[in-house]
């Protein structure tokens, strides 16, 4: 009997350890909607989800280009160091004018202290992102210009602007594929391109638009970048506002071009609003990613000039908290123009509550990644 036992329990531990086993050996790699994508990709991918465990990212925008009161001269200012002892997690930057060649983009950031940044922020195991208020290919006007709504049945239907679009990928591509470590491997980045897209106030807004016209000209995008060999970035679909699954969805171009689900949102009215159209954006977002197996972001927000000081820990907070957010993106603190600021800076009133956010277990800064 005893001998019996004890054949039982050896045999229990062999498969229990053999199951252990396989169950860490063939936990598959998640795989990004590239099919080519670049190992660091993938591995950036990867991470993006253990990250997601622990809490999550906090981003700011422009952050090492300027702050309140200073502007980059290399030497990796951040008002978000300066206030939390710590960088963000993830950084924005936004490409606007790349398309034109012009030297710095629309708010004046030199698109090559734009790639040593984001070379520094890489080597030093933060994240990029990046939006793109591109100028609009039929008037040439700017994201903003939403005085035709045949912009993008244009860049479908008409040999000329689709030739503009195609001039503006390609230069996209180029900044893309420049993006390298010192071993020469491509840096891989988030790109949110057409973003906000269930508001009307970019040339590919909702009302500008039909839902066959937006998903056609998403996909023929990445298609582009692809094919001209751009495999180091994992895409993120960004609304702007929406209150149900149908509206989130409408617009969705598939599982094969896009990595990343969110949206932007502002607190404008009152805390108890942001809260609550946090929490129906977010719940409607994060069920849309379990079901895929995906991971979703706040891509932008905040409150511009922070007039609530305690605003991080009793508005944002609440926001997101118990939602598993990978990443939310604090929007940026103008130098060029007053009074356009989301994150805290030295001396901000609400410079106390947003360290107190940075520092949580939940809030992950940049030495928190590695
Ligand atoms: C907007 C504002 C603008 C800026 C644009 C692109 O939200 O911050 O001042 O030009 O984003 O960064």
């Amino acid at each position: 009997m005893k001998r019996y036992f004890f054949a039982l329990a050896a045999f229990i531990s062999v498969v229990c350890s053999a199951e252990a086993q396989t169950t860490t050996s063939t936990t598959p790699n998640r795989h990004p909607s590239d099919k080519e994508a670049t190992e660091a990709t993938v591995e950036l991918y990867n991470n993006l989800f253990k990250w997601d465990d622990k809490g999550v990212m906090l981003g700011h925008q422009d952050d090492l280009a300027y702050g309140i009161g200073w502007l980059d001269s290399g030497d990796y200012k951040s008002d978000v160091q300066m206030v939390t002892g710590d960088y963000p997690a993830l950084f924005g930057w936004d490409l606007g004018h790349l398309e034109l060649g012009e030297e710095c983009n629309l708010d004046g950031v030199p698109f090559e202290d734009m790639r040593r940044n984001i070379i520094w922020v890489d080597r030093n195991g933060g994240v990029n992102t990046f939006s793109w208020h591109l100028r609009n290919p039929l008037t040439l006007g700017d994201s903003w210009d939403i005085s035709s709504k045949k912009v993008v049945w244009s860049i479908l239907n008409d040999a000329s602007t689709r030739l503009c679009y195609y001039e503006f990928l390609e230069k996209l591509a180029e900044f893309m594929l420049s993006l390298k470590r010192e071993n020469g491997e491509l840096i891989p980045v988030i790109f949110r391109p057409l973003h906000e897209l269930s508001g009307s106030w970019f040339w590919w807004g909702r009302d500008l638009c039909t839902v066959d016209e937006y998903v056609t000209l998403w996909r023929d995008t990445i298609d582009f970048l692809r094919a001209k060999g751009v495999h180091n970035i994992l895409v993120s679909y960004s609304m702007a506002g929406y209150k149900s699954v149908e509206q989130f969805t409408e617009r969705y171009p598939g599982d094969d071009y896009v990595d990343i689900v969110g949206f932007d949102i502002y607190h404008y009215g009152t805390a108890k609003e942001y809260i609550e159209d946090m929490h129906i954006r977010s719940d409607i977002a994060r069920a849309f990613a379990l079901e895929r197996g995906m991971i979703w972001a706040v891509c932008e927000t905040g409150y511009e000039t922070i007039p609530d000081k305690d605003w991080f820990t009793t508005v944002l907070l609440p926001g997101i908290e118990g939602k598993q957010c990978s990443h939310l993106l604090l929007w940026r603190n103008a130098q060029n123009r007053p009074n356009h600021f989301y994150a805290s800076y030295p001396g901000h009133k609400s410079a106390r509550d947003m360290k107190r956010f940075a520092k949580r277990d939940d809030v992950l800064t940049m030495s928190e990644l590695r």
